[in-house]
């Protein structure tokens, strides 16, 4: 059976989870808590060297690293039900959307990244969350006028179906729910995000639904 090292918080796993889900593959969750920096022991060292959660352990006992690498390989391995688009326009565009999520806002907001801002540079818990909200309203205000540039939405960012795009956006949303992060001027991001939600793909994979 695949493993997912998974922590419910993260939400680079929380991508990997709706993928799963969506597609139907059974897996087995071996939590990796972040809080108590279980991530930075040599046993997870040796299973991700960048220690950093999700890896992905194939029914053949391969590790892969990186959620958008681990989803990859789920497409390629469990074409059946897609989570790719149909046409190369549409899939550049679920990539688009889900790039400036995962590459452009997750990167900079990371907790990693957050910690270094108040351990290292001594900045104060406001300042950090001045950080993070710039990250997240400059990924977002582009998020949303691409959604609107490209009509493409429907009920999800590419029609009706879930893609990569929703699956790197939902997890961000919860992320800035979490940190009341004013989703107001997105009215598109939050259709999207409240229509996921009905899924069970999504709502199975939330942060609270994880029973270690
Ligand atoms: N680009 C990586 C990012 C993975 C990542 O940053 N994971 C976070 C949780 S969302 C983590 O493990 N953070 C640990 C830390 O910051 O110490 C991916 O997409 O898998």
């Amino acid at each position: 059976m695949i493993t997912l090292y998974d922590y419910y918080r993260s939400s680079a796993a929380f991508r990997v989870r709706i993928a799963l889900n969506l597609k139907g593959i059974e897996y087995k969750a071996i939590p990796i808590s972040l809080i108590d920096g279980e991530n930075h022991k040599e046993s997870y060292k040796e299973v991700n060297p960048q220690q950093l959660v999700p890896a992905l352990e194939t029914e053949d006992h391969h590790i892969i690293t990186q959620s958008l690498a681990i989803i990859a390989y789920l497409e390629e391995t469990h074409p059946s039900i897609a989570i790719m688009p149909a046409t190369p326009l549409l899939r550049a565009q679920a990539r688009s959307l889900a790039m400036i999520v995962a590459c452009d806002i997750h990167p900079v907001d990371n907790l990693r990244v957050l910690k270094y801002v108040t351990n290292t540079l001594h900045h104060s818990e406001e300042e950090k969350m001045a950080w993070y909200f710039h990250w997240l309203k400059q990924g977002f205000d582009a998020f949303e006028a691409l959604l609107k540039r490209n009509g493409t939405a429907g009920l999800c960012c590419i029609n009706d179906t879930p893609s990569l795009a929703d699956i790197c956006l939902i997890p961000q949303v919860y992320n800035a729910k979490r940190f009341d992060f004013p989703l107001a001027d997105y009215p598109e991001i939050s259709r999207i995000a409240e229509y996921c939600l009905t899924l069970p793909a999504f709502e199975k994979a939330l942060p609270e639904r994880q029973e270690y």
